[in-house]
């Protein structure tokens, strides 16, 4: 396998994840296929980030699929998680990529043409681009770009990419001819009945869309 696989990005939210618990949700989340997990705890302190990326580092051990803080470098780094993700108002690329090993993975969000073309592709592994569609799961979210708004900014790297925001399983082949190598979903998967037939779903139609 490549050193990563953006296709099935699973974005955890603890409050979402409730009824089965963070890891147990990406237990089974990759189980069902999803091939990275994103660490996201807006709320959680550095000690409770690194106790939680602990857990799940322990849970995802023999599994292909990669670890990625949100963020928290410092608990990216104590986790030993594969890498961090930040967005546009966190510590900044160069001074998270001057952070972290040189093998780890540093994703960065973007929205705009602009941040795509103001990005330093020699830094940054994967961007997340979005939100395409409005979403529940990020309160006071930038305006959705769309799937045209997500090719054009697509086009715009040559990053690879995920996409984000109020995916569903119906729009998975609509974003993958996009261009993008992946979707990345919460609410798809984090309180679904069952998280891993939820992944195995959107597993088999993004499967069923790049071949
Ligand atoms: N960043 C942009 S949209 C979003 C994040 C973290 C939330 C996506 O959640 P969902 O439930 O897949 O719409
Ligand atoms: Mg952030």
């Amino acid at each position: 396998m490549s050193r990563f696989d953006l296709s099935l990005y699973l974005v955890l939210d603890p409050m979402l994840s409730e009824p089965f618990g963070m890891i147990e949700t990406a237990r089974r989340a990759v189980g069902g296929g999803a091939t990275m997990v994103q660490l996201r705890d807006k709320t959680a302190t550095t000690g409770q980030m690194v106790e939680t990326g602990r857990l799940l580092k322990l849970a995802l051990a023999g599994t292909d699929a990669r670890l990625i803080v949100n963020d928290d470098v410092e608990a990216a780094l104590a986790i030993g998680a594969d890498g961090v993700h930040i967005g546009q108002s966190d510590l900044g690329v160069r001074a998270t990529r001057d952070r972290i090993a040189p093998e780890m993975l540093l994703g960065l969000s973007i929205g705009s043409v602009t941040e795509a073309e103001a990005l330093d592709p020699t830094l940054v592994d994967y961007v997340g681009v979005g939100p395409v569609f409005p979403t529940a799961t990020k309160p006071g979210h930038p305006p959705a770009i769309g799937i045209k708004g997500l090719a054009t900014i697509i086009r715009a790297t040559h990053l690879p990419a995920v996409a984000i925001g109020g995916i569903k399983l119906d729009h998975v082949s609509d974003i993958l001819a996009t261009g993008a190598k992946g979707v990345a979903v919460v609410s798809a998967i984090c309180g679904q009945p069952d998280p891993e037939v939820a992944a195995r779903a959107l597993r088999h139609e993004i499967d069923r869309s790049v071949t």
